[in-house]
């Protein structure tokens, strides 16, 4: 396989202008001609023109209306060379035979429950056409869509339809036009029998906007929160950003069958049903707060990704963080800021660093890849985003403040609307509209692994000053020996010994003292810019030793190693006024203990719980002042995966028994607290999307876990109740997982009961799969296996594989099983499913990217797998990518 390098970008020989495709949809074929008008980039040149085509069948191709010989033009499995065009502008017409009803790959054009459907970021458009397939070749296009009319009533693609009508033998027709460029990634095409829920929306300037989920009609009652969600987005980019719809079309399809979480094809969104349907009774919370992020981060690409786009799939960044980031604060200005910040930084803890830290490690702006599809950093199962991406355009606000941040925006827009452009052109339009030095700031994008940034503070009485001593490092990475350091933003505040924000009004650094206060008024927080590898900040006027509350809101991506006491840790988790470092300093805390149980329990030492953690996580439980959703959170300890992390040898079964011991020993500890919690938290009320009432059911919901994890009959029949009273999905699974936590005849009755109710909905079958997938019970690789030959599995749709697969592969016990027993299950399927489909399948494979973190014997077990996988026969160029990394 080859590898594609960043430094090798060229411009295009040759531009397309306009792109006129017509489609005869069929059963066993669908020819696809496009008609493109060429135009050279230099006037006069004749270079060979290159087009990619994946495994297309070739019918024909006319240059200027005449029929090209053989001799003018080469052919293969992946190209089609015109040897030499006319010099000057000309038109290329080319016909091709594709077989969507068998593309099991979900890429190009393909058949997902008997409706057409395309998916073409990165590379799929190649498997459609012959084509200049790289997002820098922006044309205007048309598409023409022909098919029977009884079997695909429904035929939609970007932009306006312009004519619709009947043919001959049942036939009909549908002609779009996109007014914008686009590149063709963006293209899509559907057909099927679908029907719409419609709506519209009036944009701020008087446009009315007809707005269109289309599912198969036994969906269609599912739809309202995802049109809900669209209202809101589209509401939200005009207020926060002065961006609007501009258009006055704009659908959304769900389709059973996709390999992300969804698409964001110009004016015709393409998802995946498990971010569109939601009902109270089939979809929890977390589905529903999925959905509005989702369908918020897909209509915010229409201005960021789509009218500005990437000039190479290096930057993807540009277009996927920036996006990431503007669904996150959307999705925090509906619900709770500090708690979506603290979901956010620990997916990033738990899926990007672990990352970051292995083979796989690559910049924001990787250097080089052998498949596109591997550098979607994959997580929440099927949805593709760039998550580091997001924190650096945080930066970019923390730096410059809101103001300044859409100063940047609005000017990344008047400079770049239509173009496709890099990562340098948005750091351009971010100084440049704010006249500032940003140094040594793009290293976020080259620069790959997470720095690890130490703090050393001390308190001068007589001075009143306070000092605070930076020195930062980022690890090598594969490629990457050496590093810069970088510029790092420290948001910070500091707390007198009542606990509240001491004014700050001067610093001294780089031998100046400057005002950090605000028209003369003393500031409670501040952001300190580090920029090299070591840097003290003195600051003045501090009339007590305070307690510093470093890198608020997490303020960078980065490992903090501060020299925090427990003490400072307590005082911290119980007064800082930022709410995200009142959740960190409990996190810490309980790392830090974790760890140290991990040492005792692998010296065979006993494990004992030290009563002061107790104490601290009681008076976070019963604090009334909290908002329930916090605690929920600040009660609930790190993830294995990210204990594991921090071991020098990760020791799957420690860490398990450790966070299992101190689960049940707090559950016994606060038991009369936590019966409280479940008891105060019920509500009978008719099921509400709004932060409180989720807040409600997330605090109980976590109150009936700890309970369960005592194993004894009165939390099990408070469970086994809650299960049966429940009145919405969010309450009924939490209470069937609580349950499932303990193996037994219980677990097992409930188990069978959950899915005979919801046999017939496909997406909590997936549910079902994923916790028994994951469950931590003795010996579950078997029942895993098992379950591949339930009626309900089906290898060939992605998320049933993310949720029994991928759901077993991150499991810490049974996918590490010391026998190797998990690791053997999931190499056999990763060889299986890649012949099916290789882009899920290398997310599986990415299980075994860490495998040198473990023990010898995991290590040559899981080495053994990788092995055999690489040397499998017909292997894909996605799995071979993460395989053969994983191994070098
Ligand atoms: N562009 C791929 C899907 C997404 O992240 O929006
Ligand atoms: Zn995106």
């Amino acid at each position: 396989p080859k590898e594609i390098f960043l430094k090798d970008y060229k411009l295009p020989d040759y531009y397309f202008e306009t792109v006129d495709l017509s489609f005869a949809l069929g059963e066993e074929k669908t020819l696809v001609n496009s008609k493109i008008t060429v135009s050279p980039r230099v006037e006069g040149s004749s270079s060979p023109l290159v087009l990619d085509g994946h495994d297309l069948k070739l019918l024909s191709i006319k240059i200027n209306g005449n029929g090209l010989k053989d001799a003018h033009y080469q052919v293969d499995s992946r190209h089609l060379t015109i040897l030499s065009p006319p010099s000057g502008a000309f038109t290329l017409e080319i016909l091709t035979e594709i077989y969507p009803h068998k593309n099991t790959s979900l890429e190009g054009l393909y058949k997902s429950t008997g409706n057409f459907c395309t998916q073409c970021e990165a590379e799929g458009f190649r498997n459609i056409t012959f084509f200049q397939d790289r997002p820098d070749i922006m044309a205007k296009y048309t598409c023409r869509i022909e098919a029977d009319k009884l079997l695909y009533p429904v035929l939609l693609s970007n932009g306006n339809l312009l004519e619709q009508g009947e043919l001959e033998g049942g036939k009909h027709f549908a002609l779009w036009e996109d007014p914008f460029k686009k590149p063709c990634y963006l293209f899509a095409l559907v057909a099927g029998q679908l029907e719409s829920r419609d709506d519209t929306f009036v944009t701020r300037s008087g446009r009315n906007v007809q707005l269109r989920i289309w599912t198969p009609a036994e969906d269609l009652s599912k739809t309202a929160h995802a049109m809900y969600s669209l209202k809101a987005a589209m509401k939200w980019d005009e207020d926060v950003f002065g961006l609007e719809y501009d258009l006055d079309l704009f659908n959304i399809v769900a389709v059973p069958d996709f390999n992300m979480g969804a698409m964001e094809n110009k004016s015709l969104n393409i998802f995946n049903s498990k971010l569109v349907l939601a009902s109270p009774e089939t979809a929890s919370d977390a589905d529903y707060d999925a959905i509005l992020g989702v369908i918020g981060h897909e209509y915010f690409h229409n201005w960021t990704g789509n009218r500005v786009t990437c000039r190479d799939w290096f930057q993807l960044s540009l277009k996927e963080g920036l996006t990431v980031f503007r669904d996150q604060e959307f999705s925090s200005d509906l619900g709770s800021r500090p708690v979506k910040r603290i979901d956010d930084v620990s997916r990033l803890r738990n899926y990007q660093f672990p990352q970051d830290a292995g083979p796989m490690a690559h910049p924001v702006r990787p250097h080089s890849y052998i498949k596109m599809d591997n550098f979607y950093t994959g997580v929440r199962e099927g949805l593709f985003s760039s998550f580091l991406g997001a924190e650096v355009v945080r930066m970019y606000k923390t730096l410059l403040g809101s103001e300044g941040f859409r100063k940047g925006m609005d000017l990344y827009f008047k400079r770049h609307d239509g173009q496709a452009v890099t990562c340098e052109d948005f750091f351009a339009a971010m100084r440049d509209a704010n006249g500032v030095d940003f140094a040594n700031f793009l290293l976020w994008y080259s620069q790959a692994g997470t720095p690890i940034v130490k703090v050393a503070s001390s308190y001068n009485a007589e001075a009143k000053t306070f000092s605070l001593k930076f020195s930062q490092e980022v690890p090598p990475t594969p490629g990457q020996p050496i590093k810069e350091p970088m510029f790092i933003p420290v948001a910070l505040g500091m707390l007198n010994s009542s606990g509240k924000d001491l004014p700050l009004t001067s610093v001294f650094h780089d031998g100046m003292l400057q005002s950090i206060a605000s028209n003369g008024e003393p500031v409670y927080s501040t952001v300190l810019r580090v920029t090299k590898k070591e840097e003290e900040f003195i600051f003045s006027d501090i009339t007590e030793k305070p307690v510093p509350s470093l890198f608020r809101g997490y303020s960078a991506p980065i490992r903090l190693e501060a020299d925090l006491s427990d003490d400072d840790l307590f005082f911290l988790l119980a007064h800082d006024s930022d709410e995200f470092n009142r959740w960190e300093a409990g996190q810490l805390l309980a790392r830090n203990l974790m760890l140290t149980l991990v040492a005792d329990f692998q010296q065979n030492k006993p494990l004992v719980l030290n009563p002061k953690f107790v104490q601290g996580l009681k008076s976070i439980l019963i604090d009334s002042s909290l908002d329930k959703e916090f605690i929920a959170k600040a009660i609930t300890l790190p993830g294995e995966g990210e204990i594991m992390d921090m071991m020098k040898v990760a020791d799957p079964d420690a860490v398990h028994a450790v966070r299992s011991f101190i689960r049940k020993q707090l559950a016994s500890e606060l038991r009369a607290e936590l019966l409280n919690t479940v008891k105060n938290n019920r509500s009978s009320e008719a099921y509400e999307f709004n932060h409180p009432n989720m807040a409600r059911r997330a605090l109980k919901n976590i109150a009936l876990a700890y309970l369960a994890s005592l194993q004894d009959e009165e939390s099990a029949t408070l469970a086994l109740n809650e299960y049966k009273s429940a009145t919405n999905m969010t309450d009924q699974f939490a209470a069937l997982a609580a349950i499932a936590q303990n193996p037994g005849k219980t677990r097992e009755e409930v188990l069978a009961d959950f899915y005979n109710k919801w046999q017939d909905n496909f997406l909590v079958v997936n549910k079902w799969f994923a916790l028994q997938a994951r469950a931590d019970i003795p010996g579950n690789v078997e029942n895993v296996r098992n379950l591949l030959n339930h009626p309900a599995f089906d290898l060939r749709n992605p998320n049933k594989v993310y949720a029994l697969i991928g759901g077993f592969a991150g499991s810490p016990v049974n996918f590490h099983a010391k026998d190797g027993s998990g690791y053997k299950f999931l190499g056999e399927i990763v060889v299986q499913l890649d012949k099916i489909n290789p882009q899920v399948a290398s997310r599986m494979v990415s299980a075994f990217s860490r495998w040198r973190r473990y023990d010898e014997t995991r290590q040559s077990l899981a080495k053994a797998q990788l092995e055999m996988i690489v040397s499998a026969n017909g292997l894909s160029e996605n799995v071979f990518e993460i395989a053969s990394k994983s191994l070098a």
